[in-house]
């Protein structure tokens, strides 16, 4: 078999190889790491995995690109799994409030917050949008992202916004290295036209937009903000119930701000992960492990709101719950793209050791969007989606924070980024 791409005497090569699904505490400790290790990819795919030198039967030739490892760490591509990528204009006038210690459910209630991204959506253009959202997977990709999930509710009463939305991201995906998976989530906020009775746009979400966003086939899961003030425990079942019908994966803003019960809801429900977790109960963390729901957990939201706490993210691994790390990148409470720093907030504020970052950020990751048997580990069949990172260590990559420790990213078994030096 000829090999298209070889990457040798990789000093550190991180596999993650093991079981194609999320992983929980002792199976996150060892990352399958391989030292001299070199990788070879035909096409798309990963064909070889070892240590040392190629097997007899992969040739290389004149056509092959070979890449070297020396002083390197690599890794899987990594994987976003919660953002708000698609969206117009930003929300850097919340700073000064911020500043003041107006909470962000503060700012939502009296109109602004997520209304003046609304605002702003459903004024920009479909090409306004793409290329707003272009630039950040842009930058995604140089910090070492291969894959990423895309939200859309910043258009919710409007269907329309909510649509342009979500086909932009479904553009995105065809013309953009990155893939990206979409997630419906019209319940993001409750318009001010229903502000006295938010149960009517609950109807027309379950009745009207989830039926039409499922025929569409524009998105692979619905998710809600199931918040104090935005959608209760009770809304925001009737919503993910009826998405489970359409046979959309489900998802949940859950316990983000007020312990409200969403991991219990999640739990209930089996969704397949429940993100945020900053203010969930106990019992809420034991029934997501019995039903095997992932905790994606977004420390960058913590940092940016300021709200002084973080998820429990060691109680979680301990009581068996698997966890998956992202971004959340949106205007308003994460406005970063930058994966790796949450990767260093998640190790240095949550604790979390660099083993069990990387599990997080790459398998745990894939599976919290339903991908672990296509993406998340370098093993043979894999689609290959590789970072190589100017790092002696994983530790090293955490440690020193802040900055993009990315060389070359390769998707699909193609060099897509190369850091200009
Ligand atoms: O635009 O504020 N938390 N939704 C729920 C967000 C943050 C995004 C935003
Ligand atoms: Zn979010």
């Amino acid at each position: 078999m000829k090999a298209t791409l070889v990457i040798k005497n990789i000093d550190n090569l991180i596999t993650l190889r093991g079981e194609n699904k999320a992983r929980t505490l002792e199976d996150m400790k060892d990352v399958g790491s391989i030292k001299n290790g070199i990788i070879a990819l035909k096409g798309e795919k990963i064909i070889y995995v070892g240590e040392g030198e190629l097997p007899s039967s992969i040739r290389i030739d004149e056509n092959t690109v070979i890449l070297c490892g020396k002083g390197k760490t690599v890794t899987p591509g990594l994987i976003d799994s919660h953002t708000h990528l698609v969206h117009g204009g930003s929300r850097e006038n919340e700073l000064a409030m911020k500043l003041k210690g107006i909470p962000y459910l503060d700012i939502l209630a009296a109109g602004g917050g997520i209304h003046s991204t609304v605002r702003a959506t459903k004024e920009a253009t479909f090409e306004e949008l793409y290329y707003k959202a272009k630039k950040s997977l842009d930058i995604m990709l140089s910090y070492g992202v291969t894959t990423v999930e895309a939200k859309s509710g910043y258009g919710i009463d409007d269907f329309s916004t909510e649509l342009k939305q979500l086909e932009v991201a479904k553009k995105l995906n065809e013309d953009h290295p990155v893939d990206i998976i979409s997630t419906f989530m019209g319940a993001h906020a409750i318009p001010s036209k229903y502000k006295n009775n938010p149960d009517v746009f609950v109807d027309i979400i379950v009745e009207d937009m989830i039926p039409k966003v499922a025929e569409r086939n524009l998105a692979k899961f619905c998710d809600v903000f199931c918040e104090e003030g935005v959608f209760s425990i009770d809304q925001s079942r009737r919503i993910l119930q009826a998405a489970k019908e359409y046979g959309m994966g489900l998802k949940l803003h859950a316990d983000e701000i007020k312990p409200l019960g969403g991991a219990e809801l999640a739990a209930e429900l089996n969704c397949t992960s429940a993100d945020h977790l900053i203010a969930a109960s106990d019992k809420g963390i034991k029934e997501m492990a019995k039903k095997g729901v992932i905790a994606n957990l977004l420390p960058g939201t913590s940092f940016n709101l300021q709200i002084g706490k973080y998820a429990r993210a060691r109680k979680i691994l301990e009581e068996g719950v698997p966890i998956a790390l992202s971004t959340d990148y949106n205007p308003g409470s994460c406005p970063t793209e930058n994966l790796q720093l949450i990767m260093s907030f998640a190790s240095l504020i949550m604790k979390l050791t660099p083993e069990e970052v990387i599990t997080a950020v790459t398998i745990n990751g894939a599976a919290s969007l339903g991908l672990e048997d296509k993406v998340g580990s370098l093993e043979m069949d894999k689609l290959g989606d590789i970072v190589i990172f100017d790092a002696p260590n994983l530790e090293y990559i955490i440690y020193h924070f802040g900055i993009n420790h990315v060389e070359t990213v390769i998707k699909e078994g193609k060099v897509v980024y190369e850091k200009k030096l």
